[in-house]
């Protein structure tokens, strides 16, 4: 038998559990555009109830998720803080820019984590000549950054701050599931304070499908027609969402398993030769590590290292980032440090 393959290249790439695919055979299902899908009420209902907010919009990924917060929020002209690493600004094919035609106003954190001093220094002066600041993006975990997590209390200051000064915060926490398991606290009282969210059914929970936006209901109504006007008005949608509410109810009690496996991997990577990686700076399922000292390049890495059935994604030219997710094992995680040091060897 071939030997399997293990692919560290996203939390995406999971495949839907056979509890999932039941679930979704037998969803009842109406056209959601009706709003008459009654998963999908199911799920919306869920989500609101869990973040305690009015409702939720549920939304077929986490792009269209974050573009139509940013569509509900801002205005052509206006400028959006992001962090310079951020999905949002760099995963999103410029859609803020190209579809709801606002600025993004790069500023960078200290791995990918804002403080209200860095952020506050890219709001506009209110001058009438001047684009205005309408919007703060952060990202939770931060992807590119390396799954890194915000101090509760550095985006509570940010909301804080930012609403005093009339501006609103998007939260991107796609993965925030894996950000809450890392902090031991609630979500309900990581997200409180943000005027949206978008968080991923489809990522660490393993949907094969969708992501939510959570809000006020008079905010989510806005979202309804905006995610028409995007394209995202599905009909039957309760085949997917029935896969969302069991990512929703048992996807977030096993993040910790991914968090071990992904400090088990780092921390064999670390001792390679050539490889940069901090063990102690890995928090959640997103390992990123720099192969510059080694000499080879990100993409010649990749390829040697599927040939050895190993799959990963460059970041840029030296770096890599390995996910693990619920489709691989401490087993496979082992396996995957040790064709990376055959690579080295070879
Ligand atoms: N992230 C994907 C890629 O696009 C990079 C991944 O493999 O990690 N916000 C964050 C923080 C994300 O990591 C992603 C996807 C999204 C938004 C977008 O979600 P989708 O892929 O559903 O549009």
């Amino acid at each position: 038998m071939a030997e399997s393959v293990i692919d560290l290249r996203s939390d995406t790439v999971t495949k839907p559990s056979a509890e999932m695919r039941r679930a979704m055979a037998e969803a009842d299902v109406g056209d959601d555009v009706f709003i008459e899908d009654p998963t999908v009420n199911r799920l919306q209902e869920r989500a609101a109830e869990m973040f305690t907010r009015e409702a939720a919009l549920f939304v077929p990924s986490g792009t269209m998720g974050n573009l139509t917060c940013i569509l509900a929020h801002t205005r052509p002209g206006q400028e959006v803080i992001c962090e310079e690493a951020g999905h949002i600004y760099n995963y999103e094919m410029a859609s803020m820019s190209a579809i709801a035609g606002v600025l993004p106003r790069l500023v960078r954190g200290e791995d990918g984590i804002l403080t209200w001093d860095i952020v506050s220094k890219g709001i506009r002066p209110k001058i009438y000549y001047r684009p205005q600041t309408a919007l703060i993006s952060l990202e939770n975990t931060h992807n590119m950054a390396g799954g890194t997590v915000y101090p509760t209390k550095l985006s509570e200051e940010i909301c804080d701050r930012a609403h005093d000064a009339g501006i609103r915060v998007h939260l991107d926490c796609a993965r925030i599931f894996n950000a809450a398991t890392y902090l031991g606290e609630n979500f309900v009282d990581m997200t409180k304070k943000f005027d949206s969210i978008q968080f991923c059914l489809s990522k660490g929970l393993g949907a094969p499908v969708g992501s939510m936006i959570v809000g006020s209901r008079e905010f989510i109504e806005r979202c309804r027609s905006i995610r028409k006007m995007l394209g995202g008005g599905m009909r039957q949608a309760g085949v997917l969402a029935a896969a969302g509410l069991i990512a929703l109810e048992k996807g977030p009690k096993r993040l910790q398993v991914d968090h071990d496996h992904a400090k088990l991997r780092a921390t064999g990577l670390a001792a390679i030769p050539g490889i940069t990686l901090n063990p102690a700076k890995v928090q959640t399922n997103i390992v990123i590590f720099n192969l510059k000292a080694s000499g080879w390049s990100s993409s010649r890495f990749l390829e040697t290292l599927a040939k050895r059935n190993v799959l990963a994604v460059p970041v840029d030219n030296e770096r890599v980032r390995m996910v693990t997710h619920l489709d691989v094992d401490r087993n496979d995680v082992e396996k995957a440090a040790a064709a990376v040091q055959e690579v080295f060897l070879r």
